[in-house]
């Protein structure tokens, strides 16, 4: 019985793209999402340093542990997540966010992306993966779970969707850019929803493909 998702889960991040992605995930189990300002989280200029780690696992849970204690004692789910490139030897892997120093008047986003076609420029072998290790910390237990998805980095930006690499990232699940895909197809096969799907499992809550009747 106690191994169950609560009603109201924080879900912490910054990241606008990834709270767009993880809200529907929730709603579609009947978990209420609460985010890091209406829970009263001001950011605060130290919050990089939490992920400091090698893993993305030890990234999420160091996450979850942190706004959990800031929170006042939410149960609370926290996301690290990134993308690997094999010929890179899995970089930009953990530091994907700032894998690029953005040129002014350029977003992080763009120089990210122009950095790794930049990388991979006379590469043939453009094989990667999206991982993302979800932690969930509330007052008695500390979960962390992952999920993965396969596909090549493509030559050019292709499709407006999602955030991040996603343009580059022609997904083998779908044949198209994660970017291009919809948020729903992106949900189904993306590192995100796995790991969701995951952590449902984890903590034997209702999968995401709708609540039971009873
Ligand atoms: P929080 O820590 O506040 O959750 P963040 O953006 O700092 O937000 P991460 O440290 O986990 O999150 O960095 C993840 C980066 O990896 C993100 O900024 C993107 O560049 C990339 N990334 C992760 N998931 C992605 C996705 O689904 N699509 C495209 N890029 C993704």
């Amino acid at each position: 019985m106690t191994a169950q998702l609560p009603a109201r889960v924080l879900v912490a991040t910054r990241n606008a793209g990834k709270l767009v992605e993880l809200r529907p995930m929730f709603a579609a189990i009947g978990r209420e999402v609460v985010d890091l300002d209406s829970a009263g989280v001001p950011e605060t200029p130290d919050e990089d340093a939490i992920e400091a780690f090698d893993t993305f696992e030890a990234n999420a849970l160091a996450k979850a542990r942190h706004f959990h204690r800031a929170s006042g004692g939410l149960p609370t789910v926290a996301d690290d997540s990134g993308l690997e490139v094999l010929a890179l030897g899995g970089a930009p892997g953990v530091r994907s966010k700032s894998y690029a120093t953005a040129a002014p008047g350029q977003s992080q986003t763009q120089a990210n992306n122009d950095r790794l076609l930049q990388a991979l420029a006379s590469e043939e072998d453009r094989r990667g993966r999206f991982v993302c290790a979800v932690a969930f910390v509330d007052a008695d237990r500390e979960l962390v779970v992952r999920g993965e998805t396969t596909g090549v980095i493509t030559r050019e930006a292709r499709g407006a969707g999602g955030f991040g690499y996603d343009p580059l990232f022609l997904s083998d699940d779908l044949g198209q850019t994660l970017a291009e895909a919809g948020p729903e197809a992106k949900a189904r096969v993306g590192h995100r929803g796995r790991a969701f799907v995951a952590l449902t499992a984890a903590l034997g809550a209702v999968p995401p493909s709708g609540p039971s009747a009873g």
